[in-house]
C-alpha cells in the first residue's frame, strides 16, 4: 500500500484526500484499492458523521484516471480492471453518510466521476470540469455517463461528454453541477462549515434524507412519497427526534446520539 489516499478525522468529519499531487491526483490502481476502503471505513466509524473528498496539492482535485497506467493494459486486463472500476466507485453508493466533494483545480474524467458520486459538490473559483474520455478513445465508465445525466439532464450531459470541453466553476454552478463556488483560499473553511453543520444534525435524519432523495430519483413519484412517509415514521420514534423537541422547549442546544 502507498499513501495514494489518506484519511484524517476531525470533529466527526472524515477528510479523505486523493494524495498524488505530482500526478494531479490521477487515479491509479492504489487509488482504486484505497479509496473504497477509506469510504467504507469512515462510513462504519461511529465517530464520523460526514465525509469530505478532496485533492492534495495546489493544482487539482483529480485529473482523472492515470493515463500512463491504463495506456499499458491489454484488453483482457482492461476488462478485469473495469470490474474493479465498478467496485471502487460503488463505495460511494454504499455510503449511508453524506459525502461532500471539495473541488479545486482540475476535476476531469474519473475525477469528475468521483465528484458526481458525492452528495454535495463545492468548488473553488479555480476549478475546471470536463470529460476528456472520448478524445482518448474511451467513455466515462465509472458512472459518469449515468450520473451526469441524472444531475444535469440529457442535453447538457451529452454536450459535455461528446465535446469534452472544459467548463469553469462559474459555468458549473450556473448549470447546477456544483452548489457553491468560493475563492480558493476559502474552500477549506467553507467545506468545514458545511460538513460541521451537517454533522451537528441528528445522524439518522441526515442519512434518511439522503436515502429518500437518492432512492426517490430512481422510482415513481408515488413510490417515492410512500418511502418518504416510511422513513419519516421511523424518525418519529428516535431518541434524537425527542431530544430535538425537548431542547427546543428548554431553550438549549440539543445533544444527538444517532439513536
Ligand atoms: N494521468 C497520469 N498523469 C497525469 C494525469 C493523468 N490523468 N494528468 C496529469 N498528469 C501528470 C502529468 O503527466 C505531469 O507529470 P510529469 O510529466 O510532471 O511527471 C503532471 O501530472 C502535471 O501535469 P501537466 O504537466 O500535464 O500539467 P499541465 O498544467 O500542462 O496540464 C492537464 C494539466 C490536467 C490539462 C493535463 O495534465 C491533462 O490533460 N491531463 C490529462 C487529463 C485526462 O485526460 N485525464 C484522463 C481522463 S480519462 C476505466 C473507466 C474509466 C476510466 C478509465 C478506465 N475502465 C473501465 C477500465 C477513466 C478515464 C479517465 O479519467
Amino acid at each position: 500500500m502507498t499513501d495514494a489516499v489518506i484519511t484524517h478525522i476531525e470533529d466527526a468529519v472524515a477528510w479523505i484526500t486523493l494524495n498524488r499531487p505530482d500526478a494531479l491526483n490521477a487515479i491509479n490502481n492504489d487509488t482504486r484499492r484505497m479509496l473504497p476502503d477509506a469510504i467504507d471505513a469512515a462510513d462504519a466509524n461511529p465517530d464520523v458523521r460526514v465525509m469530505v473528498i478532496r485533492g492534495a496539492g495546489p493544482r487539482a482535485f483529480c485529473a482523472g484516471a492515470d493515463i500512463k497506467e491504463f495506456a499499458t493494459v491489454d484488453a483482457p486486463a482492461a476488462h478485469r480492471q473495469s470490474r474493479v472500476q465498478r467496485h471502487w466507485i460503488a463505495a460511494f453508493d454504499r455510503a449511508v453518510k453524506p459525502l461532500i466533494a471539495s473541488i479545486h483545480g482540475y476535476c476531469l474524467g474519473g475525477g469528475l466521476e468521483i465528484a458526481l458520486a458525492c452528495d454535495i459538490r463545492i468548488a473553488a473559483t479555480d476549478a475546471s470540469f470536463g470529460f476528456p474520455e472520448t478524445s482518448l478513445g474511451i467513455i466515462p465508465a465509472a458512472g459518469g455517463t449515468q450520473r451526469i445525466t441524472r444531475v444535469l439532464g440529457m442535453g447538457v450531459a451529452l454536450d459535455l461528454i461528446l465535446t469534452g470541453e472544459r467548463i469553469d466553476a462559474q459555468h458549473a454552478w450556473s448549470m447546477g453541477l456544483v452548489s457553491r463556488v468560493v475563492e480558493p483560499a476559502a474552500l477549506n473553511e467553507l467545506t468545514r462549515g458545511i460538513a460541521q453543520k451537517i454533522a451537528s444534525r441528528p445522524p439518522l435524519a441526515t442519512q434518511f434524507a439522503k436515502e429518500a432523495v437518492h432512492t426517490g430519483a430512481e422510482i415513481s413519484l408515488a413510490a417515492g412519497m410512500r418511502q418518504e412517509t416510511d422513513l419519516f415514521t421511523h424518525l418519529i420514534n428516535t431518541q434524537d427526534r425527542q431530544e430535538a423537541a425537548r431542547a427546543f422547549s428548554e431553550k438549549r442546544s440539543p445533544k444527538f446520539t444517532g439513536r
